[in-house]
């Protein structure tokens, strides 16, 4: 990932050296474009932008978590235009992903600190230790002196998983370390929190790119999440939704219902209050969601889904108030399908299409 022969070179120039065509490129632009809801005219401004943006400085600090947000962003087994643009970064500092170790790797994060000061960009993933700072720390450095020293020079901080966001699961009740997220510590700084558990790694490298193509900070709904990705809920976006609309439930995850792909709501779907974008970008290059498998949203985007009941209760409120911010239409549904499946590598297997053959016929009864 830490390319010093990138360094000075534009993205434009690192992409025809890697051999991706303008075609793809623009492609990718177009799909990115799409994602953060700006119109097809902004498709040149943002293919401009991006191929003469010079590498930026970026330090990614981990604390309490799993690695799994980690994961999600390098489990691509392609090369992709995602991890070019993370080859396009000059990424400083990574403790997982890093070959330096020890006095080198604390260095390597001091020397991008002073060289970059104020213009650097911090990435966090994981909570903060507050009950007993000896709980997790790094070169003999607790996590919150780490986090406050680096988030000083910082231009501003993306606070990537759950864990980083809100405090995920570590945070989860009796929280035995004391758990905190990068927003309960840091106030001076602009924070964008891209959570879930993991997060969808095309929406990390959105967020990124939004930064890099304009300099600029995305648009943040009320808990800090970019709205061009957290703005609507799974529900609203889901593949199922015309069941929940007719009424049509899985009850248990063997019977008719489940086999015939109908709502999960009964099953304890967290859907309707979990805003994240699942439902269209999908996971492993566009192949399939949690849903789409047959299990039902946990919530993972949302701060204490943890702590808010057995995963496997229905919402307690009625169906019928659930409230609609948009209105399923099989074009709606048709046009995202269009825009994010240039993303998608993989075919559906004949299995899920077969299986969604089935459930729309239970719609046209
Ligand atoms: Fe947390 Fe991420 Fe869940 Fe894991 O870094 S959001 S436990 S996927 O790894 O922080």
């Amino acid at each position: 990932m830490i390319n010093d022969s990138n360094r000075d070179k534009t993205l434009g120039e690192t992409l025809r050296e890697q051999g991706i065509s303008r075609r793809s490129f623009l492609k990718f632009c177009a799909t990115t474009a799409s994602m953060m809801a700006l119109s097809p005219a902004m498709i040149p401004k943002i293919a401009h932008a991006l191929e003469n943006a010079r590498r930026p400085s970026v330090i990614w600090l981990s604390f309490q978590e799993c690695t799994g947000c980690t994961e999600s962003l390098t489990r691509a087994h392609t090369t992709t235009i995602e991890s070019l643009i993370f080859d396009f970064i000059s990424l400083d500092y990574h403790h997982t992903l890093q070959a330096a170790s020890g006095h080198a790797a604390e260095q390597a994060r001091e020397t991008a600190m002073e060289e970059n000061y104020g213009k650097y960009l911090l990435i966090v993933d994981g909570s903060i230790p507050m009950d007993n700072p000896g709980y997790s720390t790094i070169a003999g450095i607790s996590n919150y002196d780490m986090l406050m020293d680096t988030a000083k020079g910082a231009a501003a901080i993306v606070a990537v998983g759950t864990c980083a966001a809100y405090g995920g699961i570590p945070h989860a009740k009796p929280n035995p370390t004391g758990a905190v997220s990068v927003g309960d510590l840091i106030k001076d700084k602009p924070i964008i929190n891209v959570p879930g558990c993991p997060p969808i790694p095309v929406v990390i490298t959105g967020t990124l790119m939004q930064f890099l193509t304009f300099g600029s900070l995305p648009e943040l709904d009320h808990i800090g999440r970019p709205k061009a990705f957290y703005g609507k809920s799974i529900h609203d976006r889901c593949y199922r939704r015309p069941f929940y609309d007719k009424g049509l439930f899985a009850e248990t995850f063997d019977d008719e219902g489940a086999k015939k792909g109908w709502c999960l709501y009964k099953l304890g779907c967290k859907g309707p209050t979990t805003y994240n974008a699942c439902a269209t970008t999908k996971w492993n290059d566009g192949t399939s969601f949690p849903i789409e498998a047959g299990h039902p949203c946990l919530g993972c985007s949302e701060p204490d889904f943890w702590d808010g009941g057995s995963f496997y209760k229905a919402l307690s409120m009625p169906t019928e108030n659930i409230t609609r911010t948009v209105i399923y239409t099989a074009a709606g549904a048709a046009a995202a399908g269009v825009a994010l499946g240039a993303m998608n590598r993989h075919k559906k297997n004949q299995a899920v299409a077969t299986h969604n053959r089935t459930s729309i016929d239970d719609l046209k009864k």
